[in-house]
């Protein structure tokens, strides 16, 4: 009997990008201090400017990071079968290389897990008890970070209650992901094409509310800086050097629309490193399904409802219409462009 392997995309099929050069670190990553008075103030300014910030001094032990790492690690490294076994992620599971349903592809393996509530969700059973475990450790660890800095944001917007944006991740429905991804080296494409680089996962932005990643201490994440004063819409990608004691904070499209613009999500990809392995793993933080996504209304005029001084410069959407809406499109779709008003 001729047993065809099943195949997963060649190279060939996946993007490739310039390597990244040293002269691409971006030396100004903003950094806030979670434990520092005037972290509120920090977060908002940071997320205003670039949409993202590592988040120091954020008291999460090493060892709920560590022991989920060495989880992913462990399961990445087990025999193809029994990954392929746990997918084809649709979206739940292991997938390899193929992101999303549209055809994107990226030089990756993950394993995408469903949160209900505190804990991992039945709809996408972990692959083993010890990775269950590892993981709801780190999504209690998560779910109170990303409450933290959502409570900070409020603070640092001035609106009210300071739960306003954190009580809709933590809802009991609120919906919640965690993803763990597998960047491999390629030394193939080192020796074939030195300045090239796999694609490890293409440009995007993030569709919930906050985003919470960590990587080892492998490069491999961009970011593309804004700039307002640009006329041309080129992006221009920067390296974010890999801390791994530390959290980079991400904002979502969700929140860039219920602060009005003010937050940006911040059009983020990963190159795969030619050497080494990258292991990133990232919670997302959604509202409910219901939850009615639009700017609050403290931060509007009388016109729309507030009592602030802007027009809202978004249509409102439930989180469930987005949601249905992202997975229909191409990782790099800017998914926001049909809510925006004119
Ligand atoms: C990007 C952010 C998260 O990783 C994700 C991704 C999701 C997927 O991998 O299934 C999507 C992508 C992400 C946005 C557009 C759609 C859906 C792949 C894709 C092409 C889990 C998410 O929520 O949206």
């Amino acid at each position: 009997m001729v047993v065809l392997a099943k195949s997963p995309a060649p190279l060939e099929q996946i993007p490739l990008v310039r390597s990244p050069e040293p002269g691409d670190y971006f030396a100004g990553v903003p950094a806030v201090d979670l434990s520092a008075p005037g972290a509120a103030r920090d977060a908002v300014r940071a997320c205003e400017r670039y949409g993202f910030f590592k988040a120091v001094n954020h008291g999460v032990h090493d060892g709920v990071v560590s022991r989920l790492e060495a989880e992913a690690v462990r399961f990445f490294a087990s025999p193809q079968a029994e990954k392929d076994a746990r997918g084809p992620a649709s979206p739940f599971g292991y997938g390899n290389k193929r992101i999303g349903r549209n055809g994107d592809m990226g030089w990756l393996e993950y394993l995408l897990l469903a949160i209900d509530g505190a804990a991992l969700s039945d709809a996408s059973p972990a692959p083993s008890s010890s990775l269950r475990d590892a993981a709801n450790e780190y999504v209690g660890a998560m779910r109170g970070m990303a409450r933290t800095v959502l409570e900070m944001v409020a603070e640092g917007l001035g609106v009210s209650p300071r739960g306003v944006l954190a009580d809709m991740v933590t809802d009991a429905a609120s919906d919640q992901l965690l993803r763990l991804n597998h960047y491999p080296p390629c030394p193939l494409l080192q020796s074939l094409m030195p300045n090239c680089s796999p694609t490890g996962f293409g440009a995007h932005t993030d569709p919930q509310i906050i985003s919470i990643l960590h990587s080892n201490g492998t490069s491999g994440l961009q970011v593309a800086l804004h700039n307002d004063a640009a006329d041309d819409d080129a992006p221009h990608w920067v390296s974010v050097p890999p801390d791994p004691s530390s959290f980079l904070v991400i904002v979502g499209d969700s929140l860039q629309v219920m602060t009005n613009g003010r937050l940006r999500s911040v059009r983020h990809r990963v190159v795969a490193n030619t050497l080494k392995s990258r292991v990133s793993m990232i919670y997302f933080g959604g509202p409910p399904l219901e939850q009615r996504i639009a700017p609050l209304r403290q931060l509007l005029g009388a016109a729309g409802g507030g009592d602030g001084e802007e027009q809202s410069r978004y249509e409102a959407f439930t989180w469930g219409q987005y949601k249905k809406a992202a997975y229909l499109s191409r990782l790099g779709d800017d998914r926001l462009a049909p809510f925006h008003r004119q």
